[in-house]
Parts: structure tokens; C-alpha cells; sequence
């Protein structure tokens, strides 16, 4: 088979933003909100976690449109993440991909309900019939992502990172934060685009899981650095922000040097273990882009 892996990358960069505008396109009675719930989504993301979504679904022969539904919710969930963190109880950020955060445009309640929709939507979506997989994968699929945002995953890493904010935290508890916070809506992004295919092994699942966790992993490290070396224009939001804040990085923890060492080396790794799945090609250039990404 051969993989134009730039050309999939255009052409499913603009499949996920077409269905993402379909899914936000909305009759209700407060347009308020829809508008709110557009201006955070459709808004120009790097839409990685959908991208490895279609990427993963590639290795277990997947349906691309189940795919592609089901990444475009998790990206729904990354927004509304974002839309909270950037609430002035939060992060208190003004800029977010480049544009005014939500809650400058649409004020604090708002925002704070609009992120509440998207979260909902995404159940909403995953448990309808718009999606052909057999109800007990969607049962797996709509569990591995509930798992990753809640409790066990997002918010629980989220907290975590609140309570420790301005203090300096072990290199092993930033690592748990990171696994939680960031690496658990990334793990589920890749295993539910595998789950939603067919005709692997328990082994062949645990080895997905394994690569699954480094890449969120590998995707920390370089946010970290690119948060300390690159400025707002390129980043999209306020550079430099975690040492503002006083907050544990891997930069802030390894210095710069060692933290660009572990990249390296985490980087090297996975691509590695991904080279030995068949049909992977998709999922190495993302981890590729993943590693050499400066915004
Ligand atoms: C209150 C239920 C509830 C949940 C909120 C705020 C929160 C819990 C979680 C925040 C999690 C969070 C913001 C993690 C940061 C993840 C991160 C590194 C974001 C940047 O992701 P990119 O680089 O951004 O993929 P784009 O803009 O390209 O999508």
C-alpha cells in the first residue's frame, strides 16, 4: 500500500473540520450558545487527537467514517477542556489558537455552560445510531473515553496540577499529572480508532495501549518545551506561561537540555515499536509531527 501521508493529512484535516461544522450546526433556542460552542470548536485546532483517531483506525481496518465521528467527538471534549482552563478561576488565559479565549467574548457563565454542551454532545453523538460499530464496541468506545475525562484521567490531572500549582513537584508525580491531564485524552483518541475496527489480539491491544501512553507522554514533554522556547504569535497562546505561574515542567524539573534529551529519546522509541505495526504509516508521521511541532 502507499501512504501520501501529507495528502491524508490535508485531506482529513478537512474531513474533521466539514463534520465538526455538520455536528455544531444546530437548531435550538438559545443560538447563544451554539454560537459560543462554534466559536471555540471550529476555530482552527491542530485537530490532533481526531487525526490520530483515523490514524489508529487505519491498523484494525476500521470504518474511516465511524473513525471520523468518533475522533471529532473527543475533539469536542479537548475544546471544552480548553474553554475551562482558560476561565479566570483557572489558567485565566486571553488567547487561545491565536483568536480571544471563550469567556472574553462570551463571559464566564457562558463559557462555563458552553464547555458543559460540548462535553454532553459527545455522548450524545457516540451513543446514537450515526455510528455503524456493534453496541457493544460503542458501549467499549463511549467507556475508554468517559474513563479518560474524568476521575481516572482529565479532570483528576487537572486538579492535581490546580493543587500544585507554584509548587515544585517530583519528577514522577509531573509524569502521573501528564499521564492523567493530557496523556489519558490522547491514549483513548488512539485506542478507540483501533477499538472501532476488528481482527486484533488482547497482545496486539496492549501493544496499541503501550505506544498509545508514550505518544501523550511525548506530546507533554515537547508542549513543555515549546511553552518555554517559542513566542505567543507562533504558540497561539501566552508563551512562557507554566514558569509564570510558578508551575512543575519537565523543562522547569530536567532543565531545557534534558528535556529536549528525553523527546529525543522518547521520539526515537516510539517510533521504533510503531515501525513494527502494520500499517502504521499514518501514525508515525503523526508522532513525527507531534515531536517537531512548534505551536
Ligand atoms: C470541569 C469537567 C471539567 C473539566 C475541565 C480544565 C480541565 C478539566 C482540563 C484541562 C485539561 C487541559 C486543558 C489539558 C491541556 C492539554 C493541552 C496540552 C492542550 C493543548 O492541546 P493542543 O496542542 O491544542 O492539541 P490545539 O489548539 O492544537 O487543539
Amino acid at each position: 500500500m502507499n501512504y501520501d501521508v501529507k495528502e491524508w493529512h490535508k485531506l482529513s484535516l478537512a474531513k474533521i473540520d466539514s463534520l465538526m461544522d455538520s455536528l455544531l450546526t444546530i437548531k435550538t433556542p438559545c443560538e447563544t450558545l451554539v454560537e459560543s460552542m462554534r466559536y471555540s470548536s471550529l476555530n482552527g485546532g491542530k485537530r490532533i487527537r481526531p487525526l490520530l483517531t483515523l490514524s489508529a483506525s487505519v491498523l484494525s481496518h476500521a470504518n474511516v467514517e465511524d473513525a471520523l465521528l468518533i475522533g471529532s467527538t473527543i475533539e469536542l471534549i479537548h475544546c471544552f477542556s480548553l474553554i475551562h482552563d482558560d476561565l479566570p478561576i483557572m489558567d485565566n488565559d486571553s488567547m487561545r489558537r491565536g483568536k480571544p479565549t471563550n469567556h472574553i467574548i462570551y463571559g464566564d457563565a457562558v463559557a462555563l455552560l458552553t464547555g458543559d454542551a460540548l462535553h454532553a454532545i459527545c455522548f450524545e453523538i457516540l451513543s446514537s445510531n450515526k455510528i455503524s460499530v456493534t453496541a457493544e464496541k460503542k458501549i467499549k468506545i463511549i467507556n475508554l473515553i468517559a474513563n479518560a475525562i474524568g476521575v481516572h484521567g482529565m479532570v483528576c490531572g487537572q486538579t492535581i496540577d490546580w493543587l500544585n500549582t507554584g509548587k515544585k513537584i517530583p519528577l514522577h508525580e509531573l509524569q502521573q499529572m501528564h499521564t492523567l491531564k493530557t496523556g489519558a485524552l490522547i491514549r483513548a483518541s488512539i485506542l478507540s480508532g483501533y477499538l472501532a475496527g476488528d481482527g486484533f489480539h488482547d497482545s496486539q491491544y496492549q501493544r496499541m495501549d503501550d505506544i498509545s501512553q508514550k505518544i501523550g507522554l511525548l506530546f507533554q514533554v515537547v508542549d513543555d518545551i515549546i511553552d518555554a522556547t517559542e513566542d505567543s504569535h507562533t504558540l497561539g497562546k501566552t508563551a512562557n506561561k507554566d514558569a509564570e505561574q510558578n508551575k512543575s515542567t519537565y523543562v522547569t524539573l530536567l532543565g531545557l537540555e534534558e528535556a529536549k534529551k528525553s523527546a529525543l529519546n522518547l521520539h526515537k522509541n516510539i517510533i521504533e515499536i510503531i515501525k513494527l505495526e502494520n500499517n502504521s504509516e499514518y501514525l508515525q508521521y503523526l508522532t513525527d509531527q507531534i515531536y517537531y511541532r512548534n505551536s
